[in-house]
């Protein structure tokens, strides 16, 4: 007799494996079997959600909840509002199609997230077979006019001061050399979006950091690839205004119109555009004074910003509590190369770890809003999809309250994923923001419910409450040992939580004030 499988257990591994087996996805089995278990009057929904996530358009992230006693066109228009894309099925025999439909519309550009919705009557019907086949990417030819390359190369080789912007369609696209090519041969100096340091290599010496951390230096020329403005409606919107050209280049039209007022716009495969201006490139181009002047002075300037920041990382080092910037300086020498960090934080010094486009340089994948509760299933993903690399969920202490149940995930299904809560025992980055809107809280130094210390979590018993070992670390001189002892734990297969007091560096960050009160005396 086969093995009974409950309805929901056979579609998570058929899901699963086309997430991590994404060659292998032509024949996969839907045997479903009834749930006796489940009450069969009762209504219910599995819902998954695919989503795409920058690098390579590979990764999947899938998250599911159940829903009970709802009716199925309810869950469907509640789906339609959040998401562009959705499908569902009521019968099993259509749970291949709309799996590769909702596969496929999450690969395609812009890539985003798909509302699928298996049915009950579907997922619990038995003795069904189907096969999914791989929803690949459709492959897009989309490369402009030659007079608009033309123009865009021309505006970019004779630039005085020009600039480049970076954003996730560059990974999204597999553009990486391309825009290495451009950026070298152009001697462009790169910027990228804030907390975006997975679109240029952060140890490069073109890389100037984040676009709204520049100074307002007068560019000529800027071309924004990819990028994804963080618009205010603001006047700093529109930074660039002295520029005698913006560019942008981008695979999604709404974002194209949400950056700076461009000059020129191209809707188009990010890889191949980048690969049309490349092939305008001569060798002779390569001594033309002005090219030659501006790669020395970004040589000196680059080695210059990577020594300041190690230099004022280092100096750190006998900090207690540890410094942010310390932290991961150590971890960015002591973590295994090709390291996948999955981040959920403002404040956990991303912009000093190594990242960039090698193998063997570190990945970065993080939200673009900054709603909080991603990180932890977010590095069950990314680890689900990355299977090869070292996973570390980099994560504030605050962050880890809004999704904590995800650590039983790891230990269930035995994924290695090092947890580093960077627990600074504060909402910290809403500390700032108050500050900042300098009323009275500014006034009186007092800043509610940001301070996190009383009581103080446990975030290794908290782990260790759902089967994962940790440690706490507490002292600099510790920080390197409790690394490795982390690596050495996800390389053996298994999950770790590593707690690191850091110190609570910005404004207000000695307060330890806050209300006490009890509800009931
Ligand atoms: C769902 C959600 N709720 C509330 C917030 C507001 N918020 C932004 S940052 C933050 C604090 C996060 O604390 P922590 O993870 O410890 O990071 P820190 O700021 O201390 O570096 C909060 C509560 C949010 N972004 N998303
Ligand atoms: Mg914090």
């Amino acid at each position: 007799m086969e093995p009974r499988v409950g309805p929901v257990g056979a579609l998570e591994r058929i899901v699963l494996r086309l997430l991590t087996h994404p060659e292998d996805a032509q024949r996969h089995e839907t045997h479903q079997e009834g749930n006796e278990a489940r009450n069969k009057g009762e209504q219910c929904l599995t819902k998954l959600v695919f989503r795409m996530d920058r690098l390579h358009g590979r990764r999947v992230q899938v998250q599911h909840q159940y829903g009970h006693g709802e009716g199925e066109d309810t869950i469907a228009e509640r789906g339609k509002a959040v998401f562009p894309v959705k499908v569902q099925t009521c019968e099993a025999g259509g749970i291949p199609t709309v799996t590769r439909r909702a596969f496929k519309d999450a690969t395609t550009f812009p890539t985003g997230p798909v509302y699928v919705a298996y049915a009950s009557s579907a997922l619990e019907a038995t003795n069904v077979e189907g096969v999914i086949q791989a929803g690949d990417p459709p492959h897009m030819g989309l490369v402009p006019d030659g007079s608009v390359i033309h123009a865009i190369w021309d505006a970019l080789l004779n630039a005085e001061k020009p600039l480049l912007v970076c954003g996730s369609d560059i990974g999204a696209a597999g553009a990486e050399e391309e825009i290495l090519a451009l950026a070298e041969r152009l001697a462009l100096p790169v910027a990228t979006g804030i907390f975006d340091y997975a679109s240029f290599p952060v140890h490069h010496p073109n890389y100037a950091g984040g676009v709204e951390g520049l100074s307002e230096e007068s560019y000529d020329v800027v071309c924004c690839i990819g990028y994804r403005q963080n618009t205010r409606g603001n006047a700093t919107d529109l930074r660039f205004r002295d520029a005698g050209t913006i560019i942008g280049i981008g695979h999604d039209p709404g974002l194209l119109g949400n950056t700076f007022p461009l000059d020129m716009a191209v809707w188009g495969n990010v890889r191949q555009t980048l690969a049309a201006l490349n092939a305008s490139w001569k060798e002779d181009d390569a001594r033309l004074p002005h090219l030659e002047r501006r790669a020395a002075a970004l040589r000196s300037r680059g080695q210059q910003r990577v020594r300041q920041l190690h230099d004022e990382a280092v100096a750190h080092a006998a900090d207690r509590p540890i410094h942010p910037n310390y932290l991961a300086h150590v971890a960015g020498t002591t973590l295994p190369e090709g390291t996948l960090v999955v981040s959920e934080s403002f404040r956990n010094a991303d912009h000093l770890m190594p990242f960039g486009f090698d193998k063997r340089q570190w990945r970065l994948v993080r939200s673009f809003g900054a709603s909080l509760g991603h990180g932890i299933g977010a590095a069950v993903g990314a680890q689900l999809g990355a299977p090869d690399r070292p996973v570390v969920c980099s994560i504030g202490d605050g962050a880890v309250m809004y999704s904590a149940s995800g650590f039983w995930t790891m230990a269930r299904y035995g994924l290695p994923i090092l947890t580093i809560v960077w627990n600074n025992l504060n909402y910290q980055t809403v500390r700032t923001n108050f500050h900042t809107f300098g009323g009275e809280m500014a006034k009186q130094k007092k800043y509610p419910e940001v301070y996190l210390g009383d009581p103080e979590i446990d975030f290794v018993m908290l782990a260790k409450a759902q089967g994962i070992e940790g440690m706490t670390v507490r002292e600099p001189q510790a920080v390197e040992a409790a690394l490795r002892r982390g690596a050495d734990a996800i390389a053996a297969g298994e999950p770790y939580l590593l707690d690191i007091r850091v110190a609570t560096v910005g404004t207000g960050a000695e307060s330890t004030w806050h209300q006490r009160f009890k509800l009931r005396e």
